[in-house]
């Protein structure tokens, strides 16, 4: 069988199950002082055997079709109702989540967000969206406008595992973003290929540059937040300092 296949699969047995998913939370660290700044939603699946796995095949299956919608739903009323209540006792801490570009282009996202910070009392300064461009954004201008709004809304915005499929650079210059994540993909291997070290040198000068801010993903060693330091990475997520 193949990858899609046993995705799509894996999606219409979540979906026919909705207890089946659940939200994990990662902290993301400052990466100088060490201090919580901000959890990552993460979705996970629990089996029927009771183990909890990743999702992503699922929500790469999702990811071409209207069942993406549903999984982003899930995701936002229980992320959200989540922090309404984990919030008030962890001051000045955001909720970092994950949105595909796609609800910018089909959804009504902002009145979506505004319906549910007010029902949830959340002050939305404290949300970040992290966006993965999964795919090729078919509406630049459309999406530049509803991330303005967002925006005006007070959410901040992070371009999710930057320079991996159909992120550009031009949505630098054209996106106002607070920063970039460095995928897991470019960080895991900083101390054992110089490629992969000149690539996260680059883009930290880079955001840097423009004035934004960078978190690393899946830093799992030392070594990594030694490098990373170096070179004034500013926040830092991944096993070494907290497991999902
Ligand atoms: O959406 P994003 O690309 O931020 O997703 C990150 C994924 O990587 C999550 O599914 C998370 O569970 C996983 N992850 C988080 N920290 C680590 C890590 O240190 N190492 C590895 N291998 N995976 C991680
Ligand atoms: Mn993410």
């Amino acid at each position: 069988m193949t990858d899609d296949r046993v995705g799509q699969q894996a999606l219409d047995r979540a979906l026919d199950e909705q207890e089946d998913l659940l939200l994990v939370d990662q902290p993301i660290h400052e990466a100088r002082s060490r201090r919580i700044v901000a959890v990552e939603a993460l979705l996970r699946q629990r089996r029927q055997s009771g183990e909890i796995r990743e999702t992503s095949a699922i929500t790469e299956a999702a990811e071409q079709g209207p069942e993406l919608f549903v999984l982003d739903s899930f995701t936002m009323l229980t992320a959200w109702s989540d922090a309404a209540r984990w919030m008030k006792s962890a001051p000045g801490v955001r909720l970092n989540l994950n949105l595909s570009p796609r609800e910018f282009e089909e959804n009504d996202i902002v009145r979506r967000f505004k319906n549910l910070a007010d029902r949830h009392s959340i002050d939305p300064t404290r949300i970040s969206l992290e966006i993965t461009e999964t795919r090729y954004i078919e509406r630049p201008e459309e999406t530049v406008r509803v991330l303005e709004e967002l925006r005006a809304l007070g959410l901040h915005l992070w371009l999710d595992d930057f320079g991996t499929r159909h992120s550009s650079l031009t949505h630098l210059l054209h996106f106002n973003v607070d920063g970039i994540k460095l995928a897991g993909e470019f960080v895991t291997r900083i101390t054992k290929d110089e490629r992969h070290a000149a690539i996260v040198r680059t883009l930290l000068v880079l955001a840097h540059e423009l004035g934004l801010k960078v978190i690393a993903e899946e830093v799992e060693q030392q070594e990594q937040l030694d490098f990373l330091l170096e070179h004034d990475c500013d926040y830092i997520q991944g096993f070494l300092f907290s497991r999902p």
